[in-house]
C-alpha cells in the first residue's frame, strides 16, 4: 500500500515535531512548511532527532499562492494547520499580525483543499483561549460558548468557524482540536510553563537569582504536548469529522506549577526568587481554563497519559540537562 501523506505547518515550533514523529512511527511520508529564513532553527526537531526524516517546503501562511500550489502539487492525505502566532501576549501588540497568519492561513488552505486536493482530510489546531471568559460548571466542552479576551483568541474563534464552514458547506473533512494548554521540554521560551522550569534550573544551577512573572493566580490544564498529538491523528481517521475538547480535565493554578517546579530541585522558599512584574500581565487574562474531554474518550478513545507532577518534573529536568550539558 503507498505511504499517506501529511503536510504539517508550524514544524518548526512545539507541536509539529511531535506529530511529525507521531506519523513517522505511522510510515508516513510527511512535509513540513517552513517559511524562507537565512538561517532556519531545526532545534526542536533535533530534539526529537527527526530532523532528516522531513520533506521541507517553502511557503508562508501569509502567502496564499504559495500554499495553493504546494497542495496542488503534494495532494497530501491530511493537513494538519498548526503554524500560529501563538502567543497570546503578543497578540495585543501585533493584532493585525496575528489576525492575518491565524485566520486567513487556514482560510488560504481550506481554499487549495477545495480547488485541488478536495479529499485531503483538514485538522486545524484550535484552543481553549476562545472560549475565555465562558464555563459551563467551572468546565470547557464542545458546547461552551466562546468568549476570547485576546486578539489571539478572536483569530482562532475565525479559523474555528471557517473550518466548521467549510465542511458544512463543501462537504471537505475538516476537524477541530479544541486542544487545552499542552507543553513540553521543547516549549516555546516565552509561555510561563517554560520559564519557569528554564529559571528554576538557571536559579538552581547558580545562573541566575531570580524568576520574573506576572500573574501567578491564573488556573490552565496543562498537558503533555507528545499526548496530544496523537489525538490530532485521531480526528482525522474518524468516519465523520467533527470538532473535540482535548485536555486532562484538571486545573492548576500558575503558582501551584512555580511550586512545585521549584521543589522539584529541592528548592522549598520559592518566594524568595519570584519578583511579580506587570510587564507580563494582560490586559485581559482568562482566570480558569479547564477541558471536560468526554467526547474524545468515548469517540476518539484518547486520553492523557502524563500527570501535571511528571509533565513538570519532565520539564525541569531537561532545562537542568541542557545547562550542564553548556
Ligand atoms: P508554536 O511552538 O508557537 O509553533 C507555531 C509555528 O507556526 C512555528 O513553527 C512558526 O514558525 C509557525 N508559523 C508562524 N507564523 C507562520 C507563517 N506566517 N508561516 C508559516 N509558519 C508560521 O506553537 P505550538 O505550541 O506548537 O502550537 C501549535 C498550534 O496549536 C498553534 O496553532 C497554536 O495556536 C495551537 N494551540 C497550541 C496550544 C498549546 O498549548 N501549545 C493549545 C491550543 C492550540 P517559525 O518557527 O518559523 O516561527
Ligand atoms: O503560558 P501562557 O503564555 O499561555 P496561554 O496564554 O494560556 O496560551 C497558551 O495556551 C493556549 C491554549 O489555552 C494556546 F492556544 C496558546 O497558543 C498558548 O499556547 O500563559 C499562561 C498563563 C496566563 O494566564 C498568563 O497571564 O500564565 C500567566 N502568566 C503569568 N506570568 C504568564 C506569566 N505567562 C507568560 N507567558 N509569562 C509570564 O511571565
Amino acid at each position: 500500500m503507498a505511504k499517506k501523506t501529511a503536510f504539517i505547518t508550524g514544524i518548526l515550533g512545539q507541536d509539529g515535531p511531535y506529530l511529525a514523529k507521531f506519523l513517522l512511527e505511522k510510515e508516513y511520508k510527511v512535509y513540513g512548511l517552513i517559511r524562507r529564513y537565512s538561517n532556519p532553527n531545526f532545534s526542536n526537531l533535533d530534539y526529537l532527532e527527526i530532523t532528516h526524516n522531513v520533506d521541507y517546503v517553502e511557503g508562508d501562511m501569509n502567502d496564499e499562492a504559495s500554499l495553493l500550489n504546494l497542495i496542488r502539487t503534494i495532494r497530501p492525505d491530511e493537513v494538519y494547520n498548526l503554524a500560529a502566532q501563538s502567543f497570546v501576549g503578543s497578540s495585543f501588540d501585533q493584532a493585525k499580525l496575528t489576525t492575518e497568519i491565524n485566520a486567513l492561513g487556514p482560510l488560504y488552505l481550506l481554499n487549495a483543499i477545495k480547488y485541488f486536493s478536495p479529499t485531503t482530510r483538514f485538522y486545524q489546531a484550535s484552543t481553549s483561549e476562545m472560549f475565555g471568559l465562558q464555563h459551563t460548571n467551572g468546565y470547557q466542552d464542545e458546547n461552551t460558548p466562546f468568549h476570547p479576551r485576546s486578539p489571539y483568541g478572536v483569530s482562532k474563534v475565525y479559523a474555528y468557524w471557517i473550518t466548521v464552514n467549510y465542511r458544512e458547506s463543501y462537504g471537505l473533512f475538516t476537524a477541530n482540536g479544541i486542544l487545552f494548554n499542552h507543553e513540553s521540554p521543547i516549549r516555546g521560551i516565552q509561555f510561563v510553563t517554560r520559564k519557569i522550569t528554564d529559571g528554576v534550573a538557571k536559579i538552581k544551577l547558580g545562573l541566575s537569582k531570580e524568576l520574573r512573572l506576572g500573574n501567578l493566580e491564573a488556573k490552565r490544564d496543562w498537558g503533555f504536548a507528545g499526548d496530544y498529538v496523537e489525538a490530532m491523528y485521531l480526528m482525522l481517521q474518524q468516519k465523520n469529522p467533527d470538532d473535540y475538547v482535548i485536555g486532562t480535565g484538571e486545573s492548576h493554578s500558575v503558582k501551584e506549577f512555580v511550586k512545585l517546579a521549584f521543589k522539584s530541585v529541592g528548592i522549598f522558599d520559592w518566594e524568595k526568587y519570584v519578583v511579580i512584574d506587570p510587564q507580563f500581565k494582560r490586559p485581559a487574562e482568562v482566570p480558569n481554563l479547564k477541558a471536560k474531554p468526554d467526547k474524545a474518550k468515548k469517540i476518539l478513545g484518547w486520553s492523557p497519559k502524563v500527570s501535571f507532577e511528571e509533565l513538570v518534573e519532565m520539564m525541569v529536568r531537561a532545562d537542568l540537562k541542557r545547562y550542564q550539558n553548556k
